[in-house]
């Protein structure tokens, strides 16, 4: 029996949990909030905004946070029982490293204090960065068409995405850009501080970059000279999500009392650990996530990405590929509609429930945010609405609801074939009626499962296979 350390470096928190693998029981859990817990960094939500629609972190504020996460870890476990550290960050942020700074990496008593100046750009753009369309074009028009770039690498050129992130980066600050000796991603960062060392990037990390060769899981060629001069030199290599680094740095050995012989292995990103923490997924299933955005996401081993070019293509951190594809109007949306016809969620539910499946052909697509999936402006679409508009009409609940997951099946549907089995998670999982509607739409059985944690837990399962331990089936403990 052993312990495994999970990490889930994210927007707003860092959590840390010890999963025991003989039974995959969560030993000890604890969290830092980052504008809660480190008020002076003057972020209430993880991040600040920037010019054109820049998003931007602190790297020094997720090693301080990392740093007291473990403090307070170590009040609820014992440290040196810990056999490996797993983790993950959130997809598609990127750190810059100088010469300077990738060399005190290997010399860390306290990171957040020792990094400090290390950067050639002090703050990371994350994933909500918006500032790199223009960016994005001249990838996909460099390479010869957006869908050129989604067949190298598995998606078309994203703003958040990486290399955008970077070539804006070098053309707007060219000598900051000169001065980086290393890009790293935000998992691949957290990893090179607890190993001591400049870690690798994992393929299910490397995937949400644009520059990853899914084919070959190398950095493709054209990609890189699309994005910026020099860029191979400065990224770190590719590994399988499976790779162990080697041992703890020992700043985590004196400050918070890891054993010498702890291992860390390769991070990955959130989405990627989340698949593996909630127990993965067999190519006929899909989970479904209901949150803020709707995110469907599963294994799919033909690697095949999207053609309509708004999935995504990620390494499967336990082999092969696995499939994402992100809904904006997710929740939200849900919400609106609800307050537009008055109800509150009982009568919501009441509403969608009493409505027959197909609801006599009426359906809406409510995108009161501009969709990504499909790429089509904001605006309330009603299909064989009532007269005198939806707003006015009780089946409208179901014509919302049906009308998403109709939306999430049809753009889905690059995936493969259509999914068996259904695993539902997020906050709307919980509503009968949506689940219902979810197995009516899908004509398949509907399971819910609690993805609380699943990215840290994720990390601490990945861990723990790295190092050739047996992981008790996750599905029989959700
Ligand atoms: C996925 C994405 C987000 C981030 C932050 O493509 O952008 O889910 O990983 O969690």
């Amino acid at each position: 029996m052993g312990r495994f350390l999970g990490i889930d470096a994210s927007t707003q928190s860092l959590t840390a949990l010890v999963m025991e693998d003989t039974t995959a029981r969560i030993e000890a859990q604890v969290s830092v909030n980052f504008g809660r817990d480190l008020p002076r960094y003057g972020v209430p939500n993880g991040f600040t905004r920037g010019e054109g629609g820049a998003v931007l972190a602190d790297p020094l504020m997720w090693l301080e946070g990392l740093d007291l996460c473990l403090e307070r870890l170590r009040e609820r476990t014992d440290m040196g029982q810990i056999v490996a550290i797993g983790g993950a960050g959130q997809q598609h942020g990127t750190v810059y490293l100088s010469a300077d700074g990738l060399k005190r990496l290997g010399h860390l008593s306290l990171p957040h204090v020792d990094m400090a100046g290390g950067f050639s750009r002090p703050l990371s753009p994350i994933w909500m960065d918006q500032s790199t369309t223009h960016q994005c074009r001249e990838i996909e028009a460099a390479l010869g068409g957006a869908l050129e770039v989604c067949r190298r690498s598995g998606s078309v050129a994203i703003e958040r995405f990486s290399g955008p992130q970077i070539r804006r980066f070098a053309q707007t600050e060219p000598a900051a850009y000169t001065e980086t000796a290393r890009v790293h991603l935000v998992s691949s960062f957290m990893a090179s501080v607890l190993a001591g060392m400049d870690a690798p990037i994992d393929r299910g990390d490397g995937a949400g970059m644009n520059l990853l060769n899914l084919e070959t899981w190398d950095w493709d060629e054209p990609l890189l000279a699309a994005t910026a001069a020099g860029l191979r030199a400065r990224l770190p290599r590719v590994v399988p999500s499976d790779t162990v680094l080697g041992p703890v740095a020992p700043w985590l050995v004196r400050r918070h009392g890891f054993s010498p012989s702890a291992m860390v292995v390769a991070f990955t990103g959130d989405n990627p650990a989340s698949l593996v923490g909630m127990g993965d997924c067999l190519p006929h299933e899909r989970l479904i996530s209901l949150g803020t955005s709707d995110t469907i996401f599963g294994r799919q081993d033909t690697a095949r990405p999207d053609p309509g070019g708004c999935g995504h293509l990620f390494g499967h951190p336990l082999g092969g590929t696995m499939a994402l594809q992100c809904f904006v109007n997710g929740s939200l949306a849900r919400e609106r509609v609800r307050e537009a016809l008055g109800m509150d969620w009982e009568a919501f539910s009441d509403a969608v429930m009493a409505e027959p499946a197909g609801n006599d052909g009426f359906q809406l697509l409510p995108f009161f945010e501009p969709e990504i999936s499909p790429r089509i402006p904001a605006g309330v679409r009603s299909l064989g609405g009532p007269k005198g508009g939806w707003e006015h009409s009780a089946a409208s609940a179901r014509a919302c609801v049906e009308g998403q997951i109709l939306n999430i099946r049809l753009q889905s549907r690059w995936i493969g074939a259509a999914p068996r089995c259904l695993y539902l998670t997020g906050g709307a999982s919980a509503n009968q009626a949506i689940a219902q509607t979810v197995a009516d739409v899908f004509q398949a059985p509907v399971h819910r499962i609690s993805s609380t944690e699943s990215v840290a837990m994720g990390g601490a399962v990945l861990a723990a296979m790295a190092v050739g331990s047996d992981v008790a089936p996750l599905r029989e403990r959700l």
